[in-house]
């Protein structure tokens, strides 16, 4: 391997937060090596070993600014047609997002878009949306499937979001999310819905590479704690890790339920009891918190932060990317909304969308700095990490690598 390999590289001169140890693992004067898209070697640059040397004469100079792992947006349904924005209107008006949903609106509009749209369509709209988050520092991103409620709907979903991962060079890890509405063709056929989803569906999906988790809408206006249970098991046995859409809206016990299978995420949870965040801390769930959807419904129940950090448990933060609920292409944004909102110091913000998030997918490879771990990188226009929750929006990132090829 020579110093021209597009997945070599080093930065000189930077300000690391490795994420190591307990917070933001901060080394100043600081170089970081990678090869073949791993990280070889980091610390004070003085000590820059042999084998690392021949890099030095394309190596970037950071002067002294902020070096983070790549982020992590762990919770996006971004691919899907059309867009919602008659409903944004009809919400300032007065009407609730469930009273939307009740009258076919809501999530059914996206749905109809989205099957109407063939696989190209959904590419072409979809690829800006993502580029618009990898501008902003993401380097991993989850993509759920849910707005075609077909088996070829949400293998298309699928398929356009494995292509995103390939054409813009980053790593898209992808989830069914089949449990998100009930259908049209299967009103008044619940119960066969869930089967055909267990039975049919997901190992049908699974056996074509397209799925690296499960997920389900576990409310009122989605699918009860016992289908989520059917769904839970099917695909336990399938050895996919679930995860859950867990008390946003009402307090179906979702997180304990989410525990119980050992999720690797429980999302939302605003309506979470002490009981949840227990089971939670029990079974190493991780907290997904979505500040995004709980801005733009404007709601009130925030979710137990307090609860979750006396009882150790682990918060992810995403954008929740999605037409409905929260419309949000910035992962730094929600960031700042999980502080401003939700009551997160702004070095719980970047653990949460490193780190934590990384656990959130099932991940040990990412998320922090250290030989071995991927070489997935952000050079920010920054220098405390707390900027990265600070400035809301604006163009922060100065250079990106996804396992060691540059990016931006
Ligand atoms: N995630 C979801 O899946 C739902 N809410 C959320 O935060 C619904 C998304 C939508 O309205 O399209
Ligand atoms: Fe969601």
């Amino acid at each position: 391997m020579n110093s021209t390999s597009t997945d070599s590289g080093l930065i000189v001169h930077a300000r690391l937060a490795t994420i190591k140890g307990r917070g933001y693992g901060l080394l100043d004067d600081a170089g970081i090596a990678w090869q073949d898209g791993r990280i070889t070697w980091l610390g004070p640059e003085d000590q820059l070993p042999e084998p690392c040397q021949h890099l030095r004469a394309s190596a970037l100079d950071a002067r002294g600014a902020l070096v983070t792992p790549g982020l992590i947006d762990a919770h996006t349904h971004l691919v899907f047609a059309g867009n919602r924005a008659n409903e944004f209107e009809q919400r300032l008006e007065g009407a609730s997002y469930q009273a939307i949903s009740q009258a076919g609106g809501g999530i059914m509009g996206t749905v109809r878009a989205t099957r109407a749209a063939d696989e190209e369509d959904l590419l072409t709209a979809a690829l800006p949306r993502a580029r618009a988050l990898v501008t902003d520092g993401v380097t991993t991103l989850e993509i759920k499937s849910g707005y075609a409620l077909t088996l070829d709907g949400e293998a298309k979903m699928l398929r356009v979001a494995r292509r995103i991962g390939k054409l813009i060079g980053i790593d898209v890890r992808t989830t069914l999310l089949a449990l998100h509405a009930l259908p049209p063709e299967y009103q008044g056929r619940r119960t066969e819905y869930v089967d055909d989803v267990c039975t049919r569906w997901l190992p049908y999906l699974h056996a074509q590479g397209l799925l690296d988790g499960v997920d389900a809408f576990c409310e009122e206006i989605g699918f009860s704690v016992e289908e989520t249970r059917r769904l839970f098991i099917a695909a336990t046995k399938l050895g996919l890790p679930v995860k859950l859409h867990a008390d946003q809206l009402s307090n179906l016990h979702g997180a304990a339920l989410a525990a119980e299978f050992n999720a690797i995420s429980a999302d939302h949870l605003e309506c979470t009891d002490d009981a949840g965040v227990a089971a939670m801390a029990v079974a190493g769930t991780t907290a997904m918190l979505l500040p995004g959807s709980y801005y733009t419904l404007r709601e009130t129940r925030l979710p137990p932060v307090a609860a979750f950090r006396a009882a150790g448990v682990r918060m992810a933060v995403a954008t929740d990317f999605n037409p409905g609920t929260s419309p949000l292409l910035s992962l730094r944004v929600a960031m700042n909304m999980a502080c401003t909102l939700f009551n997160l110091t702004p070095q719980e913000a970047l653990l949460a969308v490193t780190v934590h998030a990384a656990q959130a997918l099932g991940l040990k490879d990412r998320g922090q700095l250290a030989p071995g771990m991927r070489a997935d990188l952000v050079l920010w226009r920054a220098h405390a990490p707390a900027e990265l929750s600070y400035w809301i929006g604006g163009a922060q990132s100065e250079a990106t690598f996804c396992a060691g090829v540059r990016l931006s």
